[in-house]
């Protein structure tokens, strides 16, 4: 299979951020399940709990774009891809987060606040049939993200104050 799915555009959302976009959440990562979404080559920071009351109430389950800063504030800030979805653990009952950095990481940092600037929608989650197809749109997401987060409108979004206060 290939690793990008060719029926989807790699480009979404508009060319300035609406409403309820740009949202901000600052949480610390946390142990996920161990799910082996690093084995899958696509590690994902789990934010803490409480950072669940800072989504917009409107954000409904689904992948999402846009910027990370890890840590330390004017530290670099890198493009993201963030799947928003329903915890099995607390009965899905609660929501929870996950951010995939686009940047390759010589270590963990578990523990640490990130700050996230979530600038768009891609697409509802999904079932799939195999892992592979799964993975293959996670790696869609990415070149969507890449693409969507280079016009002038997103770029610029890099330095908001949630990055450099
Ligand atoms: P868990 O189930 O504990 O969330 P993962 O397999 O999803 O485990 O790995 C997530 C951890 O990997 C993150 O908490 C972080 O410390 C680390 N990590 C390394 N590189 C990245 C990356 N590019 N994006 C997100 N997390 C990363
Ligand atoms: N899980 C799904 O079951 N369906 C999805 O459509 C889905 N999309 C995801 C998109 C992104 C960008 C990321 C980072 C994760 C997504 N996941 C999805 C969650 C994925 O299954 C999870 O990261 C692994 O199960 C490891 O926790
Ligand atoms: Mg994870």
């Amino acid at each position: 299979m290939s690793q990008i799915n060719p029926d989807r555009p790699l480009l979404v959302g508009p060319e300035v951020p609406i409403a309820p976009f740009p949202y901000k959440i600052i949480g610390t990562v946390v142990k996920g399940y161990g799910r082996g979404s690093r084995e899958l080559g696509i590690p994902t920071a789990n934010l803490s709990d409480n950072t669940l009351e800072m989504f917009p109430p409107e954000c409904h389950t689904g992948v999402y774009y846009g910027f990370v800063q890890i840590d330390q504030p004017k530290s670099t800030v890198y493009p993201m891809v963030m799947s928003l979805g329903w915890n099995p653990y607390y009965h899905n009952e609660k929501r929870s987060a996950e951010v995939h950095i686009i940047h390759e990481f010589p270590q963990d940092f578990y523990g640490v606040d990130i700050r996230v600037l979530v600038l768009g929608y891609i697409r509802p989650e999904q079932d799939y049939p195999s892992l592979a197809a799964l993975i293959r749109d996670i790696k869609t997401d990415v070149e969507v993200a890449k693409h969507s987060l280079k016009r002038p409108a997103y770029e610029q979004l890099q330095n908001d104050d949630l990055f450099t206060t």
